[in-house]
């Protein structure tokens, strides 16, 4: 099956590489707001599985249409011969430094590539970009143009109209925003310009939706396995007769902590790899809120888990809990007060350093110890019973999730994690996973319970689910 190649041309700085990274898939193609930032035309695969789905070819910007146009125009007897004249062209100056650029884009079209031509909806339509699009006309190969409205649709309206003089097919395509939706419409109508394209982009499109159903699943079952872990998770040591036990406790709380750091930020990657994401920056504050600081209630506050829904979180899941695990209650609201108390009071990180961190840690999990009937003792920290626990730890993950999966390729700026956390969530939905958590944590039906939440992750993942689900 012919795999399809299309050569995203325009002038520069119109956003050519960001559509190539967005169709691609590709968050290492080289965007720059200096015109001129690709030199030379690269091929960008669309692969799943190993299977290139189609091509995406990034070029340099035109600039000298109007020259091509008149050694086409002086070098053409009628319209049949059009496209050899462009084939003509690339051949005969592709070693000329004033011509560059244009062969370099020229080149994949003559070649056999489709062509997606682009222009900025936020700058004004001109009779000077009609040579070059009349040079993709003489062409002969199937296009369509898209109107990027890179500051604003001002101008779009103008554009289509002038741009439908010379495409049959013209959309508006925001290059760092198109949802996933309207790329593959877009890749359903290339199918449509050739009829060599139509069934392997049919199938590209199909694979792509399965493929967006697998990202769906696999990021909710990492999440899932995240959090089960997280709520589960305690860490023991010996400590034989004699021996100080307050450097194990740290030490202790030190491993807990690191080990939790650590499943979350693998989670994170195997979720940004799922969506092909290599490249990702995370913003100052996301970096520095993603390390130790999931353990520092404090920073709860920061990411809008403040108080309110705190105690929104501790209520409901109270009321639910409360009938049976009375202690359980008692041990997770008196820690989750405390704390919010000391934060209103010390508000602006009055309680901080090693001093805080080690009282807020009491508030997660809890330092045990056990005498060893042969001797000795042995300490544990964990597994947590603060209620709110896992609350954050899913926020997180459910947060940057939809970051990642709302995202295009094309999107340069660090992901923004410092955002309010599960603020979407209905109360019954609240109540729902606080009983979960707390069978989870207590080993009741634990394998019915784990599928029963990565049900609700799996719905809150996909992008498709009602959104009043979903905040933003
Ligand atoms: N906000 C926003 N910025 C965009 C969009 N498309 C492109 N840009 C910005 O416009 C600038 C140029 O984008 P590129 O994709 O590098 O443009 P190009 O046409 O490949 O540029 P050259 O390779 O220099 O010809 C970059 O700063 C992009 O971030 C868009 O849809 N929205
Ligand atoms: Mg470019």
């Amino acid at each position: 099956m012919t795999v399809p190649v299309f050569a995203v041309v325009g002038r520069p700085n119109k956003g050519k590489s960001s559509i190539v990274a967005t169709l691609a898939r590709d968050d290492a193609v080289y965007i720059d707001a200096r015109a001129g930032s690709t030199r030379e035309a690269r091929r960008y695969p669309m692969k799943v599985d190993g299977e290139t789905l189609y091509e995406l070819v990034d070029t340099p910007g035109l600039q000298r249409a109007r020259a091509v146009l008149d050694w086409l125009r002086a070098h053409c007897a009628d319209a049949a011969a059009r496209p050899a004249a462009v084939k003509a062209f690339v051949e005969q100056h592709e070693g000329d430094p004033r011509y560059r650029d244009e062969c370099q884009a020229l080149r994949p079209v003559v070649d056999g590539a489709g062509i997606i031509y682009v222009v900025d909806g936020s700058c004004p339509y001109g009779a000077d970009y009609e040579a070059e699009m009349e040079i993709l006309r003489w062409s002969g190969r199937p296009s369509l143009a898209l109107i990027n409205p890179i500051e604003g649709e001002e101008f779009v309206e103008e554009w289509s109209a002038g741009l439908g003089q010379f495409f049959r097919t013209v959309r508006t395509f925001n290059a760092h925003r198109a949802e996933v939706s309207k790329q593959l419409e877009l890749l359903e109508l290339f199918g449509h310009l050739d009829p060599a394209w139509r069934q392997p982009l049919e199938r590209a499109v199909a694979i792509l939706r399965q493929d967006r159903q697998l990202q769906v699943q696999g990021a909710a079952s990492f999440i899932t396995d995240l959090i089960v872990e997280a709520i589960n998770y305690k860490v023991e040591q010996a400590v034989p007769d004699g021996l100080p036990l307050e450097p194990v406790q740290k030490l202790l709380f030190e491993r807990y902590k690191a080990h939790l750091v650590r499943r979350e930020r693998q989670c994170r990657q195997r979720v940004e790899e799922l969506y092909y994401y290599t490249h990702l920056k995370k913003s100052e504050q996301g970096l520095t809120l993603e390390e130790s600081d999931l353990f520092n209630i404090e920073q709860w506050y920061l990411w809008g888990l403040g108080e309110k829904s705190l105690l929104v979180v501790a209520a409901s899941a109270g009321a639910l809990v409360g009938g049976t695990t009375g202690i359980a209650l008692d041990a997770a609201s008196g820690g989750l007060l405390g704390g919010l108390g000391t934060l209103v009071a010390g508000a602006g990180g009055a309680v901080s350093g090693v001093w805080g961190a080690r009282k807020y840690a009491d508030k997660i999990g809890q330092v045990k110890v056990k005498g060893i009937p042969t001797g000795g003792q042995l300490v544990s920290y964990g597994p947590s019973r603060n209620i709110n626990f896992p609350f954050v730890l899913l926020g997180r993950a459910l947060l940057h999730q939809r970051l990642i999966s709302i995202r295009t390729h094309a999107d340069r700026n660090a992901l923004d994690l410092s955002q309010p956390l599960l603020d979407w969530l209905g109360d019954s939905q609240r109540k729902r996973l606080a009983r979960i958590f707390d069978d989870i944590r207590n080993d009741r039906k634990p394998g019915e319970r784990r599928a029963e939440l990565g049900a609700m992750i799996a719905n809150w993942c996909d992008d498709g689910a009602p959104t009043q689900q979903r905040g933003g």
